[in-house]
């Protein structure tokens, strides 16, 4: 039986994974084409979880981010930007399952199923050399679907190889991903405008179309369903791709888009000209903690639950000025320089005519490493798009940033790396479903931005398009995960649930521990909507909440 069971999987393969380096495609030279036996993942500790450098108390990246380069601020990082690293999210967190093995960290399933894997390099240009890979399930564990794994921050790596990818794999899917065309940070540019196309939409498009005709030539049909899943930079790749491309995917994971880059980068840079010039207005972190304990105290009960968690943070109106020193600079107040970094780390970034740069930070982002800590300079991943972008000069001073020149010449220069056009109509009409996400603890990323687009999309296509585009807000979460609360949630499987059962989600379930330690379950609603408490029983439970 088992060796005829193999035979018709060697039947069904169309092309024999060996033979798959000999497919021709279009700007495409295959490397690699191996069958790859199951083993073991590298112990997690290895793969970064904690990351480079972000910081133990909860902002940074999950995952792939520690496979990243190039993604965190070199030199010398301000504090919360270092975990900007992953381009997306697995379904479960870091510890990922086995095909029916609930549960998270369980060794036993931090695993990597056999694969057909091909290695590619893409030159759509002459001075293009996109990187890619594409794992490829035996036939008979195919799910039929794709899912392409997104980069954060500048990509420059293939970030879904740690985590996200073999999780896919696990679920079954074939799955890909790319380093956006380049390797490191944002140096690239400088020289590079087709490398800049790339990075822009260019590689994630053509990954995946190539990606595409290799399934197809492997299993003998191409996927029945293809996702993309990204965080952070991954968030933007992944609107890019619903804007320009909208025939690539059926489903979009967009989690805490780094869009519009270029808008996000200079309100980041406004802030850190305007806080990191004077030393005495850092915010060290035990009077963050100050500041944390007095946002709770004004927000918490807002959202109609007092539970250490501020899921409502739009409705709270706290100004730090209450934490004001009136007898001298101690340890439980703010001095007047200080409130004034805690009034600028929430307030928007606008021009100095009044228009809209970026929005400001949500109030119960304290406590994560955030610019109100302090720096000396800018690291990598916001000065790259100054000094490469908009400037061409690496040796460009960024104390000359101005709010009302920098981003206009970088989007003069590189605008399209910005995915900002709300009409979604094409996408909608291709039967795509957009699954969006952000943490309202994401001290790296204004959360309101992702709302403000969502919004935007309402406006231009009407209020009601909730059948096919979803907005989730997440108390508590940081960036792209983590965090006290109920801030493991698999967006992953809601969408694919969504678009391959039909069944809409109008909640999904979020997992964690609260800020005392015990394990919590609250349903995450589709924006507007929150969590509301039925009124009795456990507040840890999700069964006593429902979405309002
Ligand atoms: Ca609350």
């Amino acid at each position: 039986m088992g060796f005829a069971f193999a035979a018709l999987t060697v039947t069904l393969a169309a092309t024999p994974c060996e033979n798959l380096k000999s497919v021709s495609l279009a700007n495409t030279t295959i490397t690699i084409s191996e069958f790859v036996p199951e083993a073991l993942q590298e112990a997690e500790g290895a793969r970064g979880r904690g990351g480079r450098g972000d910081s133990a108390r909860g902002g940074g990246t999950r995952g792939d981010g520690g496979r990243g380069r190039g993604d965190g601020p070199r030199g010398n990082p301000p504090r919360g930007d270092g975990g900007r690293g992953d381009g997306g999210r697995g379904t479960r967190g870091d510890g990922g399952r086995g095909p029916g093995a609930r549960g998270r960290g369980n060794a036993a399933a931090s695993f990597v199923p056999a694969h057909c894997r091909v290695v590619a390099v893409l030159r759509p240009s002459p001075d293009s050399e996109i990187n890619m890979e594409l794992w490829l399930p035996p036939a008979n564990v195919w799910n039929g679907k794709f899912q392409v794994v997104g980069n954060g921050a500048w990509g420059g790596s293939i970030q879904g190889l740690g985590s996200t990818m073999p999780e896919a794999l696990r679920l079954g899917y074939a799955t890909g991903g790319h380093d956006t065309g380049h390797r490191g940070g944002g140096g690239f540019a400088l020289g590079h405008p087709e490398k800049v196309v790339d990075f822009a939409y260019r590689a994630v498009h053509e990954m995946t179309v190539r990606s595409k005709a290799l399934i197809k030539a492997y299993y003998d049909q191409g996927p029945r369903l293809s996702y993309f899943n990204g965080c952070s930079g991954g968030g933007r790749q992944a609107l890019m791709e619903a804007q320009r491309y909208p025939e690539d995917f059926d489903g979009i994971l967009a989690g805490a888009p780094a869009n519009p880059h270029i808008d996000l980068h200079a309100s980041d840079m406004a802030k850190m000209s305007d806080i990191f010039k004077d030393p005495e207005s850092f915010i060290p972190a035990a009077k963050q903690d100050v500041l944390a304990r007095a946002v709770m105290s004004a927000c918490d009960a807002l959202d109609g639950l007092k539970d250490n968690l501020i899921s409502n943070p739009m409705a709270c109106k706290f100004d730090p000025a209450i934490l004001l020193c009136t007898a001298g600079d101690r340890a439980d107040c703010l001095t007047a320089k200080q409130v004034s970094t805690a009034r600028r780390n929430y307030a928007p970034t606008k021009t100095s005519s009044g228009e809209l740069i970026f929005p400001g930070m949500s109030f119960g982002v304290e406590g994560r490493p955030s610019f109100m800590t302090g720096g000396t300079a800018p690291g990598g991943l916001q000065l790259d798009t100054f000094r490469y972008l908009a400037h061409q000069d690496r040796n460009w001073d960024w104390r000359t940033f101005n709010i009302d020149t920098d981003p206009t010449l970088a989007k003069k220069n590189a605008g399209f790396i910005d995915a900002a056009d709300p009409d979604l109509t094409r996408f909608k009409e291709h039967g795509g479903k957009l699954l969006m996400y952000h943490g309202w603890g994401d001290p790296a990323i204004a959360p309101e931005n992702t709302v403000n687009y969502y919004s935007s999309v309402l406006a231009t296509m009407g209020s009601s398009q909730d059948s096919w585009m979803r907005l989730f807000m997440v108390p508590n979460m940081g960036h792209c995960g983590r965090g006290d609360g109920p801030t493991d949630v698999d967006f992953f499987s809601a969408l694919d649930t969504w678009r391959d059962k039909g069944s809409a989600p109008d909640s999904i379930l979020g997992s964690g521990n609260n800020a005392a330690g015990n394990p919590m379950t609250r349903p995450i609603c589709p924006f507007p909507q929150l969590a509301t408490y039925k009124g009795s029983g456990d507040v840890n439970k999700a069964a006593n909440f429902a979405c309002r």
